[in-house]
């Protein structure tokens, strides 16, 4: 297998000094880089499996990089996890080691770990980097991450990830987008997600280019980087909806000035591009009427890499995910499994399997999880329901499982809210919901039955509980009160009754 990070192959002369990432005012050239990682692969390079702290920090770039460069399996956790997800985690993927940063205060069911402090601020003795794993790049099946995402029930599965998907989905999207080392990628991704993680920071690696991480969203900071040499800007709909608010303030009014300043840096920017949701068209519209440019979507998947995307030089068409990326099969099924036949199957619709190089291997520890994911002929089922146009676009239509929520392009699994809220002790029962949200696309609503129906706990206390157990974008952003929830003869709550 080729290098997965050739550019940090022992830097020289003037690659040696150019920005590989910056996060505020630290920033990492290529060749330091190449030697904080080198070095910190060097302490690593015996544990099985390392946990990476994942904060928006140049920290967290130098410990993935560190993971790839030893051969060593990384799994990134969300600082903000709650106890019992946490915890769930480390037991199924049973890391033996934890890198965090210097001033990282960690959770106590970390405290077991061998803690392996990064620093980005310390020069290392080795600024060129050397060769690592015996000058032997791992095997192109190895697992590179383990990536946990949420199912419909259940707690979450860890993704494992092999280096040949993350080479192959970010070739591909060298191919689709003419990536170049030239470009300088903006983005205020999470980094312990596919999109933040393997897209945003790994693909400008990969490359040889650059990334400036806002550390948190805010279209000032999209404005700045953007208006300062950056080329690309990567973002969930929820970001590219709130560009699209501040780019509709009124000429004259208070916020115009930073309109304008917005928009001169949107349609400066060589590509725009949405992803881990669909984008309304309607946030497509305004963004365009405003900066004269485009956004193009991508469509993805923890399991799958990236599937589909809007070409560079194609056609951009507001409400599709464009053509299959080069290398990846995406074909048709009916409910039954039935394929559809490609050539009558024209504007049909049915659920999107997929093939190709960009897959995952399968779920940590759920051999059964794995085999109902593919279907007997060896595609993976994404679950999303689609159309294919006579010209290969892809336009996403809907999901088959009800109980998935996508929620500011978080993938979030009604019954593992429904789980924690029943452990609360003023729930007797509990249902949760996605309810179209104009800014975060759906809102999780919690459905709940209190044990005394004279002093239900309030919405608030809910919310922090379930933070306090997953994770703070897993909140119900609204709780509502009932008697007793809609059954079917069997007991089944009837969810799709709840919204009448
Ligand atoms: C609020 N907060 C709380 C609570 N309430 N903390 C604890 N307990 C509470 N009860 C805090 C939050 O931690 C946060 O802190 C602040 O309040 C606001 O949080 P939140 O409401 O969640 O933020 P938001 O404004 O709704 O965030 C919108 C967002 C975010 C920035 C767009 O949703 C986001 O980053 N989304 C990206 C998701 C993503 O990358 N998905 C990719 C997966 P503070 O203010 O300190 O921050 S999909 C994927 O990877 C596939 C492959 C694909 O196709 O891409
Ligand atoms: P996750 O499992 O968190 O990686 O989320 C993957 C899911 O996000 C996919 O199965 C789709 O439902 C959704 N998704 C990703 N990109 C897009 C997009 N451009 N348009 C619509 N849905 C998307």
């Amino acid at each position: 297998m080729t290098l997965l990070l050739p550019a940090l192959q022992s830097p020289t002369g003037p690659a040696a000094s150019q920005e590989a990432v910056r996060f505020g005012d630290l920033s990492l050239t290529y060749g330091r880089l190449a030697g904080a990682s080198a070095a910190l692969a060097a302490r690593i390079a015996d544990a099985g499996r390392v946990a990476v702290w994942a904060t928006p920090t140049p920290e967290t770039v130098i410990a993935v990089v560190a993971a790839l460069r030893a051969g060593v399996p990384a799994v990134p956790l969300n600082p903000r996890t709650g106890a019992s997800e946490l915890a769930h985690i480390l037991a199924d993927s049973e890391p033996t080691v934890v890198l965090a940063g210097p001033d990282d205060v960690l959770p106590a069911a970390l405290e077991k770990l061998r803690r392996v402090t990064v620093d980005a601020r310390v020069e290392t003795e080795n600024p060129t980097g050397h060769v690592e794993h015996g000058g032997v790049e791992p095997g192109p099946e190895s697992p590179a991450l383990i990536v946990y995402t949420s199912g419909t029930t259940g707690p979450p599965k860890g993704a494992v990830l092999p280096r040949r998907a993350i080479a192959a989905s970010l070739d591909a999207l060298e191919d689709a987008w003419g990536w170049t080392g030239d470009d300088v990628l903006v983005h205020a991704l999470p980094l312990f997600h596919v999109h933040g993680l393997i897209l945003g920071v790994l693909g400008p690696l990969r490359r040889g280019g650059s990334l400036r991480h806002l550390g948190k969203f805010s279209p000032d900071g999209v404005a700045r980087e953007l208006g300062s040499g950056g080329t690309m800007l990567f973002g969930v709909p929820t970001m590219y909806h709130r560009l699209a608010e501040v780019l509709d303030a009124p000429a004259g009014s208070a916020g115009s000035a930073e309109r304008d300043v917005l928009a001169g840096a949107l349609a400066g920017a060589r590509l725009l591009v949405s992803g881990s949701a669909a984008l309304p068209v309607h946030d497509h519209e305004r963004i365009a009427a405003a900066t004269g440019r485009r956004v193009i979507e991508r469509y993805g998947m923890t399991e799958t890499l990236m599937n589909t995307g809007i070409r560079a030089d194609g056609a951009p068409r507001p409400g599709t995910v464009g053509p299959p990326l080069a290398g990846v099969e995406l074909r048709l099924a009916e409910e039954d499994g039935t394929v559809l036949d490609p050539a009558g199957a024209i504007g049909e619709v049915g659920e999107i399997q997929v093939r190709g190089p960009n897959l995952f291997t399968g779920y940590l520890n759920r051999p059964d999880a794995t085999a109902a994911a593919h279907t007997a002929d060896g595609w993976f089922r994404t679950g999303d329901v689609g159309t294919v146009d006579a010209d290969g676009y892809v336009t996403i239509v809907g999901r088959k499982a009800t109980d998935l929520i996508k929620s500011g392009g978080y993938k979030i699994g009604a019954g593992e809210i429904e789980n924690v809220l029943l452990g609360h002790p003023g729930v007797r029962e509990a249902a949760v919901t996605g309810e179209e949200d104009p800014d975060l696309g759906e809102r999780v609503v919690a459905w709940v039955v209190a044990a005394d129906p004279d002093s239900p706990p309030p919405a608030e206390e809910l919310a922090d509980h379930v933070a306090a157990q997953l994770a703070p974008h897993k909140r119900p952003r609204t709780v509502r009160y009932l008697d007793a929830l809609p059954r079917n003869d069997l007991g089944k709550i009837m969810k799709r009754s709840l919204h009448a």
